[in-house]
This record gives structure tokens, sequence and C-alpha cells, in this order.
């Protein structure tokens, strides 16, 4: 994994992630969907901030000493969640960028009282602190805006309210477009459109090959 693979997971990553966070409904901030559960608002500016702070803050140094954690932040307005996502991924990058392929290589570590509980090389920190992590929690705020019965957005896949495929023809696709095309001569569905139409219960429009598509199969 290089520093350049990552940042562009990244800008792929944060456009999708700024979408879910777009629907976040304002008057619901604090609502949450059991006793336990972090609120609305807390979670959205929890998926907003964790990239870029435990990039610039934790990424950057070798040795992290937490504390007793403490009470999430809650912010007042879907504005406010946007502003951090997007201060997020300018310090995300930038902390990359500092970090360097050479920086992946070392090794990193997080202590309580000066007692390892986290140890492992800064690429294993950034691809499950940084990234993994982000991407569980922006999983969970899409059920929290399911159970709000808010559209749930487009992420890696058509959602029972959004299916960018559909509505795609072949100058632009998703990445298994070619398989596609390839069976739309077979006659023979891909193994994606099948996991669609089994699970999702709503198939793919199959694409139908341009002339400028077929020239780059
Ligand atoms: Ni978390």
């Amino acid at each position: 994994m290089s520093i350049a693979a990552i940042l562009r997971e990244l800008e792929q990553e944060h456009a999708t992630t700024r979408r879910v966070l777009e629907r976040v409904p304002e008057e619901k901030l604090s609502w949450k969907p059991h006793p336990k559960s972090m609120s609305l608002g807390e979670l959205a500016l929890h998926v907003a901030m964790s990239p870029g702070y435990i990039a610039s803050n934790w990424a950057l140094q070798d040795v992290v000493q937490f504390g007793g954690g403490g009470q999430s932040p809650t912010p007042s307005s879907t504005n406010e969640i946007l502003a951090a996502h997007d201060d997020s991924v300018t310090k995300t990058r930038d902390a990359l960028i500092q970090l360097g392929d050479e920086g992946l290589a070392k090794p990193w570590k997080g202590q309580v009282n000066a007692t390892t509980v986290f140890e492992m090389p800064k690429s294993a920190l950034v691809r499950s602190i940084v990234l993994n992590h982000t991407y569980h929690h922006r999983g969970q705020l899409s059920v929290y805006l399911r159970l709000l019965d808010v559209p749930v957005p487009s992420i890696y896949g058509p959602s029972a309210d959004e299916n960018p495929f559909a509505a795609r023809t072949s100058r632009r696709c998703a990445p298994w477009r070619t398989p596609c095309l390839q069976n739309v001569r077979t006659g023979q569905m891909s193994s994606h459109q099948r996991h669609f139409e089994n699970i999702h219960g709503n198939p793919i429009a199959m694409p139908m090959p341009s002339r400028s598509a077929d020239r780059r199969l």
C-alpha cells in the first residue's frame, strides 16, 4: 500500500462520505436508536472528524498517550458536520503526504498510562483506524438514516432508494462494466448482476455497448 494508492482511495471514499453526511436531518441530531448508541449528531460528527484527527494527531507521532475518553462532541447543524468533514479531508491528505511511503513502514504504539494497548506499523494504523474505522461508522450512519426514513444514498452499490447503475449508459458504468458488456454478447448475467437481483431484488439495467465502449474492450 503506497501513499499514492491511499490518496486515491481517500478521494473516492470522502466524496461518498459527504453524500451520506449531507442527508443527516438537522432536526434529528439528538435522536439515537438505543440508549447505549451515539446520537445521530455525535455519530455524524465522529464520521466527519475522525480521519483528519487520527491522521494528523496519531499517525504523525510514534507513540500516542490515550486519555480516558470523554464526551463526544455534539454538532448543532448539518452545515457544521459538513464543514468538519471538509476540514478533515484536508487534514488527512496533508498528514498522509507528510508521512510519505517511508513513514508508513515505521512502527506506531498507542498507550494508556504507559501500558501499550495498540502496536502496529503506521501502514496498519492508516488502513484500519484512519480508513476502515470511518467506513464502519459510515455504514452505521446509513442505518440511522434508514430508521429515520431518510433516503439512503448509494454507497458501494444500489441502496433501496438509489440505483445509480440503472440510469447509467454504457459510456459510464460501474467497475464491472467490462464483464457486463461481455455478457451482453454471450447473453449471460455477470455475477454482480446475479448478486443484485438475488440480494436486493433490484435488477441492474443491462448496459448496451456503444461504439466507443466497443473499442475499449
Ligand atoms: Ni469510532
